[in-house]
């Protein structure tokens, strides 16, 4: 054979990593990262700030994580394990460092080999970009269950798409945002590992063939279409300190070469990259989500190729265990939807299990039906999505086909159950009929699911009751409730390290995987050093803050203040404005000379507004031009701060909710699915003033009404009241509302841009206010009122902190993947070493 020869030798399985584990010590760190620095990245001199540094700490760090990496995939393989896709079109990472330390358990290894060499492992970790692949809470919901599942030691896949640029960076200009491209992988991401051996083909366009086969079957083609190639790369995602490491699969869109070659050869090089630039664009961005759904067709190509690149990935993984006979795929696989986002997913099965394996249909959608489980994350009616059926004839013709059968079956089922009901059928039909129809993709989702589930208890009784009904009455037993959570090790362990060690000092580590341990903390609220150890962290949380906004924004924010903070996105429904009209209510009222009473506070909003949501838009520039005039007048300084904190993202929230004595969850009621933010400033100890809406309701339950601070109307209050809503005669009854709305009337606080608060002003005084704001503005004072007398005892406010977090046990993550795996997904944990 000679050296050149392309054959392959077999020389059997070759273990490469037989190597004894890589030492966890400082000594062994240090020797990695000198190496990664100076052979592998050609760099001489360290200096903290430099990138070269941080990327060679996290080879380092990947090198420990791969041996494990390799043992996990290879005990899921070695057992057969049933397995979940968790299907997202957003991951919310953020930063990875400090978590994969955290979880391997090297951080005081690691941040010695540093020091050894006069470094700080704090400046390494400032150096990461947050990887930020999602839009709030759905996508920061999806990077916490893979933290819990991998520390639960499930086997659970997260399959997504690795946009070139995530969400926008966030920058103002006088008061007005303005968006920038976040560049994130311009410096490189030293986690991934990409794995082209198991690209796939993603197909658009074309058409449907027909022909009958030598069996007399009908067989359909898909052909003609425009072919793009899914490349994976793999991020490994680390269990806390048991040796896990699960996989997150991010899919990149390629060009194929016939693709480039057929262009090329019918002679027009431009064409050729205009078709390239077609294909890379798949995965170019991710989208804002905005007020309502958009349709563009690239969002929809977005949707489906991940669906299809992960559908495929699925089958070859089950493939090459079980043969080509899939009519087990079932009993191996589990696909969980965030969302209807990926619900295409339904349809691309079907077409995979008929088209390539040879699948009858019944049997195919039987297959389907016990695989794919459905998760809802809105109740806003105009956020479900739609795609118009002209859309997916051109883009996904033979899924169209699909869509179609599905929903003529369907419609023959609903037929039985309520015979001669055309109503029950337009109304439950995947299409909606109109000038332009359109596929409803929550019903396609719904119908082709064995699990339907909201996440919060009241989201999914309003989800049954409301937006899901029929097929609640249709299939009760396929709904279900998933109470959202989010990771301790992050948020609470990572982010607040002074706490969380006097948390361990006092009653042990166990909270960290077990986080119903907080409970112990309830008994200490009632010791006095206990207390003054609790608010002197808290006070140091709120120095760090308050610095970190200096350097942001030049203002600064006596730490004596009450930090109030609301932080998410700036939407409607989230009522930010709500927040606002109380700030300028305690403006007006010091500037009356009636605010000797209040306490001092520091109202601190943050979140981004979707580049084409005009009113969110509007709504930063309102508190932005609020925030100005309190924030120079004199009177002001030491009694009332706003503050807009700009670009805020995941690395933010992990500065902001240690500092926060006030978390504000002020949604109207039943417009938030559950909120995740509240439960983050609950564990680390804020109090909460909300509405009876999404999780707060759970939250309140868990810690007392005693210890919430609960205003507004309900649900039943706000759907009763539609359609009488009077704001005009609510602001005229209310002598405060009065001399708010007064005020920001009279230009006070947009003295020569006339106008630009005129929408803001205009939706309070709108009866057909979806939002309801004036409605609740009297309670939210006076609960914000309850608020200050509280924070005025200190030693009581102190101990109602310590009972939050005390009770904040139920709102892990570890606890919601638990309910997911019991309940819908039934894996038996990774058992990395047999015994
Ligand atoms: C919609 C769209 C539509 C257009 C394109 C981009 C895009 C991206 C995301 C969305 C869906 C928004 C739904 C959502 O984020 N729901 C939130 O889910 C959280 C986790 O369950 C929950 O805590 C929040 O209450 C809920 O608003």
């Amino acid at each position: 054979m000679s050296a050149h020869s392309d054959e392959t030798v077999d020389i059997g399985e070759v273990e490469l990593l037989q190597a004894p584990e890589l030492p966890m010590t400082s000594d062994a760190i240090l020797s990695d990262l000198t190496h990664y620095f100076g052979r592998m990245l050609g760099r001489r001199t360290i200096r903290t700030a430099s990138p070269f540094l941080y990327q060679a700490v996290v080879y380092a760090t990947r090198d420990r994580l791969m041996e494990r990496w390799g043992k996990t995939r290879m005990a899921i393989e070695r057992d057969d394990n049933r397995r979940v896709s968790y299907l997202s079109l957003e991951f919310l990472m953020g930063r990875l460092l400090r978590n994969a330390l955290l979880n391997l358990g090297i951080e005081k290894e690691t941040a010695e080999a540093l020091n050894r060499i006069g470094l700080d492992l704090e400046d390494v970790y400032d150096r990461e970009h947050d990887a930020g692949l999602g839009n709030g809470g759905l996508g920061r919901l999806a990077a916490c269950f893979l933290d819990s599942c991998a520390t639960l030691s499930l086997p659970v896949v997260g399959y997504g798409i690795r946009y070139q640029y995530g969400m926008f960076r966030q920058r103002l200009e006088n008061g007005h945002q303005v968006e920038e491209p976040d560049p994130w992988l311009r410096e490189g991401f030293p986690w991934e590992v990409e794995r082209f051996e198991f690209a796939q083909t993603v197909k658009f366009g074309g058409r449907t063939t027909s022909r009958t086969d030598s069996g007399g079957k009908t067989v359909f083609e898909w052909v003609d279409t425009q072919d793009v190639l899914a490349i994976p790369y793999d991020i490994p995602i680390p269990g806390y300190r048991n040796d896990i490491v699960n996989t997150l699969r991010l899919w990149s869109a390629a060009a194929t070469d016939e693709f480039d070659l057929e262009e090329f050869n019918a002679g027009s090089y431009a064409d050729a990259v205009a078709s390239k630039n077609l294909a890379e664009n798949i995965t170019m961005v991710l989208y804002p989500n905005t007020a309502t759904q958009d349709g563009h067709e690239l969002r929809l190509r977005q949707q489906y190729f991940l669906a299809s690149a992960s559908l495929q990935d699925s089958l070859r993984f089950y493939t090459y265990h079980h043969g080509n006979d899939v009519r087990k795929f079932a009993e191996k696989n589990c696909l969980q939807l965030n969302d209807t986002h990926p619900a295409i997913a339904v349809a691309e099965l079907m077409r995979l299990l008929i088209d390539e394996f040879g699948i009858d249909w019944d049997e195919a959608w039987d297959i389907t039906r016990n695989t794919m489980a459905y998760t809802n994350h809105t109740l806003l009616p105009e956020a479900l999505e739609m795609w118009p059926v002209s859309m997916f004839r051109r883009l996904l013709p033979r899924l169209l086909d699909i869509i179609y059968e599905i929903n003529a079956r369907f419609i023959e089922e609903i037929s039985q159950r309520w015979p001669g009901d055309n109503e029950h059928i337009q109304r439950m039909s995947l299409i909606q009929e109109g000038s332009e129809p359109m596929i409803r993709m929550s019903y396609l989702a719904i119908v082709g699911s064995f699990s339907v589930n909201g996440v919060a208890e009241l989201h999914s009784r309003l989800l049954t009751a409301g937006l899901f009904r029929d097929f609640a009455d249709l299939w009760p037993d396929k709904f279900n409730n998933k109470t959202n959570g989010v990771t301790q090790r992050r948020w609470l362990a990572a982010c607040n390290p002074q706490l969380s060690t006097l948390i361990s000092e006092r009653i042990g580590a166990e909270w960290k995987t077990e986080l119903s341990q907080l409970q112990k903390l309830g008994g200490l609220a009632e010791e006095e050093e206990f207390r003054r150890s609790w608010g002197d962290i808290k006070l140091a949380n709120k120095e760090r803050l308050a610095k970190n906004i200096e350097d942001k924004t030049g203002l600064i924010i006596p730490t004596n203040m009450l930090f109030d903070v609301q932080v998410k996105r700036i939407h409607e429904y989230k009522r930010q404005l709500l927040n606002v009209l109380h700030a300028v209510h305690l403006y007006d009222k010091i500037r009356r000379g009636d605010g000797d009473d209040l306490v001092p506070r520091a109202i601190i909003i943050g979140g981004k507004a979707a580049p084409g949501y005009e009113m969110a838009k509007s709504v930063i520039k309102c508190i932005n031009n609020v925030a100005r005039v309190i924030n120079s007048d004199p009177e002001m300084t030491d009694r009332l701060r706003l503050i807009f904190y700009p670009d805020y993202n995941v690395s933010a929230m992990e500065l902001i909710c240690p500092a926060a004595d006030l978390s504000e969850q002020i949604s109207t009621a039943g417009k938030e699915a559950s909120g995740t933010g509240n439960m983050k400033f609950m564990m680390n100890g804020a109090l909460t003033i909300g509405t009876l809406d999404g999780a707060n309701v759970e939250i309140r339950e868990a810690v007392g009404e005693e210890n919430f601070f609960l205003f507004g109307l309900t649900v039943d209050e706000i759907e009763e009241l539609r359609g009488k809503y009077d704001p005009q005669a609510i602001i005229d009854a209310d002598e405060d509302f009065s001399r708010v709305i007064a005020l920001l009337e009279s230009r006070h606080f947009n003295r020569f841009e006339p106008n630009v608060l005129d929408p803001i002003i205009q939706s309070i005084r709108e009866p057909a206010d979806l939002w309801m704001t004036a409605a609740d503005f009297r309670s939210f004072v006076d609960a914000q009122g309850r608020v200050d007398d509280a924070y005025k005892d200190v030693e009581h406010w102190t101990r109602m902190s310590i009972l939050n977090t005390a009770s904040s046990g139920r709102f892990s993550t570890d606890r919601t993947m638990r309910d997911y795996n019991d309940d819908i997904w039934k894996l038996d944990p990774i058992r990395l070493n047999l015994k």
